[in-house]
């Protein structure tokens, strides 16, 4: 997969994917994420690379012609399944949505900054438009470094245990059980017998019912 990401600040959305498990999978070659600062893309003799809105008002709006030229660019040289447009004005990330485009080969993601980009952008290249939840952030990048995350994480080979990522909350609308590893007495605070057990069958069992359990306790507009 290869996922290019547009934005006036690339370092803020390079920060959380190099790292960890994100990191080894671009490091194995199963995702190119390509960076591109759509200020090397401006015409503008100062470097501008926004402008006040017209109808006035405040804050500053992201220029179409930068984002045109870039965007225009990557589409003669592959084809992309989606254009993504991260805002929060967009549909809300969830698990199917991540695991949708996991299984695409090339995507965009635009970063909005300040009031936004300017909306012919949005009706000439964007396919998608994604916010990461109800509550307003200073820019785009961390929410398409958390798409991205939420995306690469499911690539065949990224994660070691191939199980793992499929038995994640979410995966089936139930929260994870809870998870303990050594000692199994800390301070007289003791793991679940269950687990030292060594019965997988009803160590299946309670993770099961603790799965059920967490997500109607905390969760209950997951359980159906
Ligand atoms: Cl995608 N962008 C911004 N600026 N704020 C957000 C968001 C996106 N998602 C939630 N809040």
């Amino acid at each position: 997969m290869r996922i290019d990401i547009l934005t006036l600040f690339p370092e803020i959305v390079q920060g959380p994917l190099n790292h960890s498990i994100i990191k080894r999978a671009v490091d194995k070659g199963i995702v190119e994420i390509c960076y591109h600062n759509i200020r090397d893309y401006t015409t503008n003799k100062h470097n501008k690379v926004d402008d006040a809105p017209f109808g006035g008002g405040a804050g500053m709006v992201m220029s179409i012609q930068p984002i045109d030229d870039l965007i225009t660019k990557l589409k003669s040289e592959r084809e992309y399944d989606d254009i993504i447009y991260t805002t929060p004005d967009g549909e809300t990330l969830n698990q199917p949505m991540a695991n949708t485009i996991s299984t695409y080969e090339n995507i965009i993601i635009l970063c909005g900054h300040y009031k936004g980009i300017d909306h012919r952008i949005r009706d000439m290249f964007i396919t998608k438009e994604i916010s990461i939840g109800d509550y307003v952030l200073t820019g785009g990048e961390l929410a398409a470094a958390v798409i991205t995350d939420s995306i690469v994480r499911l690539l065949p080979g990224a994660i070691s245990d191939e199980t793992s990522a499929l038995s994640d909350s979410f995966q089936d609308n139930l929260l994870s059980p809870p998870v303990y590893t050594r000692p199994s007495d800390y301070k007289g605070q003791k793991v679940p017998d269950v687990l030292l057990s060594g019965n997988f069958k009803e160590i299946d069992n309670w993770r099961h019912q603790q799965s059920i359990d967490r997500t109607k306790k905390l969760r209950p507009d997951l359980f159906k």
